[in-house]
């Protein structure tokens, strides 16, 4: 059988293989913004939301190809990325261990690049399941609201305004679960939108989503309070460590661990209630995720 490492790389392949043929080759005019985009996404990064999504819908028979919507997803999380390391937001000089796209470039630059992936993530949809409506209604229906101002940005919206003021644990999860987990349950979902799954699969996977996105900002939050920044690529240059409410901050170290444990522990009883041996590779990724080191 295959290793769950083997498996992880095979789907990063094919989303490599997704993402350099169906997004804007550079030689396409404007030039400049579809180097911008593709510098972006080339940059790498785990690929987890469109390694989950073809996982997702490996688990029962498609009705579609899942790639498009993978690459889609890859295309509005880098999006959220590139937004994220704005001077006006994160203000990081570093991305994926290279430039940021506001550094690599320019601001403006790196604004409509962004504008330009959260665009072509539902063109990418739009475009690639118009013959299949109900597919392409569902998929647009689960990523536009992860994405939208209750989800997604709604969670970079309360992080914002937090900053520099002291908050709840309520308020924290509502962060860490809108700006992180949402998004991740929509890759699972989105999955099993291209699949003939059944009612229960998507409410098992809904839950499973919800506690690995809680899982890895708890892990997020805590190797950005143990390890030097710059060893991991991440935010260097600014004082937005200090400014910001994380898991550890309020809970503290030790709390933080056992939450996450909990969270993964949560994540695999729920895939674990998918039928046969299906969910072995989600369960492994889910393992993985709580040691993971970036
Ligand atoms: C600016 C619209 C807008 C939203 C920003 C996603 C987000 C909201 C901010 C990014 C910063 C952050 C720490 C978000 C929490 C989610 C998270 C841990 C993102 C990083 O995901 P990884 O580790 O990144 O999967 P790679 O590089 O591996 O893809």
């Amino acid at each position: 059988m295959e290793s769950l490492d083997k498996t992880y790389q095979r789907y990063q392949n094919q989303v490599e293989t997704g993402l350099s043929a169906l997004l804007p080759k550079v030689d396409v005019a404007p030039g400049a913004i579809h180097e911008a985009m593709r510098y972006c996404l080339d940059a790498g990064g785990k690929r987890l939301r469109p390694v989950l999504l073809l996982a997702a819908a490996d688990l029962y028979p498609q009705k579609a190809d899942p790639l498009p919507a993978a690459v889609a997803i890859e295309c509005l999380h880098t999006y959220s990325l590139v937004h994220d390391d704005l001077p006006s937001m994160d203000n990081s000089p570093l991305r994926r261990g290279k430039p940021s796209a506001h550094v690599q470039f320019d601001e403006a630059t790196a604004i409509l690049a962004g504008d330009a992936l959260l665009t072509e993530a539902f063109r990418l949809l739009a475009f690639h399941y118009e013959e299949q409506p109900a597919c392409c209604v569902a998929l647009m229906k689960c990523l536009s609201e992860a994405a939208d101002s209750r989800h997604l940005i709604g969670g970079q919206v309360v992080d914002t305004l937090s900053e520099n003021t002291t908050i709840s644990a309520d308020e924290l999860n509502y962060i860490h679960q809108h700006k992180t987990a949402d998004l991740i349950t929509s890759a699972l979902l989105m999955g099993l939108h291209l699949t003939e799954a059944p009612a229960e699969a998507f409410e098992l996977l809904e839950r499973a989503g919800q506690s690995i996105g809680l899982a890895f900002q708890i892990i997020d939050d805590i190797l950005d309070a143990t390890s030097t920044a710059d060893v991991l690529g991440k935010t260097v240059g600014n004082d937005a460590r200090q400014a910001k409410n994380t898991y550890v901050s309020i809970h503290g170290l030790e709390a933080s661990r056992k939450a996450a444990q909990e969270a993964t522990m949560l994540a695999i009883e729920a895939c674990h209630s998918l039928p046969g041996t299906k969910a072995d590779f989600l369960v492994g990724v889910i393992r993985k995720l709580e040691h993971r080191l970036n």
